[in-house]
């Protein structure tokens, strides 16, 4: 079993538009198993941080602007493959091109608004969670999650 760690933001724009419960409803019924979950709202310096691979990109400077710009809620989540599979999950990058039954497919409609980031690869999730989490933060559901891999 390659069981995996990553981190996924409902960014402002979900949380402003009501969505948590229904994003965070698609991950649990794939049986991903959340292991830290919170409401934040992310200063400068940590949006920067959590966005470094993007900066000097065209558009950085509004990408901080707007993971700033009101609460998110972070989460923690496990499971098999659960990179990969979050990242099928939440649909291309821009929601035109996302597949329908995706997160961005089914409720985004621009790249600058799409709602949820997940982490893309094991090195990213690592760096990406001690942004949001300390080490004491996560709970233990191995058994939750063994229930749903080997049924
Ligand atoms: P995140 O990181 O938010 O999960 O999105 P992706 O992994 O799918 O996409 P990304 O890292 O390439 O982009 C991060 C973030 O920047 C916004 N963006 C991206 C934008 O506003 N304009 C652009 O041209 C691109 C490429 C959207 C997501």
């Amino acid at each position: 079993m390659t069981i995996e760690r990553t981190l996924i933001l409902c960014k402002p724009d979900a949380v402003s538009r009501g969505l948590i419960g229904d994003i965070t409803a698609r991950f649990e019924r794939r049986g991903y198993i959340i292991v830290a979950m919170k409401m934040l709202q992310l200063d400068g310096d940590r949006a920067r941080a959590h966005y470094a691979e993007h900066d000097g990109k065209p558009f950085f400077s509004e990408l901080v602007d707007f993971i700033t710009s009101g609460p998110l809620v972070a989460l923690a989540i496990e499971g098999e493959n659960v990179i990969e599979g979050c990242r099928q999950i939440i649909g291309a990058t821009n929601p035109l091109t996302a597949a329908p039954g995706s997160i961005r497919g089914d409720l985004a409609q621009t790249i600058g608004r799409n709602l949820v980031h997940g982490s893309d690869s094991k090195g990213s999730a690592e760096r990406e969670l001690k942004i949001f989490f300390d080490a004491n933060e996560f709970v233990s559901r191995r058994h939750d999650l063994e229930r749903w891999i080997k049924g």
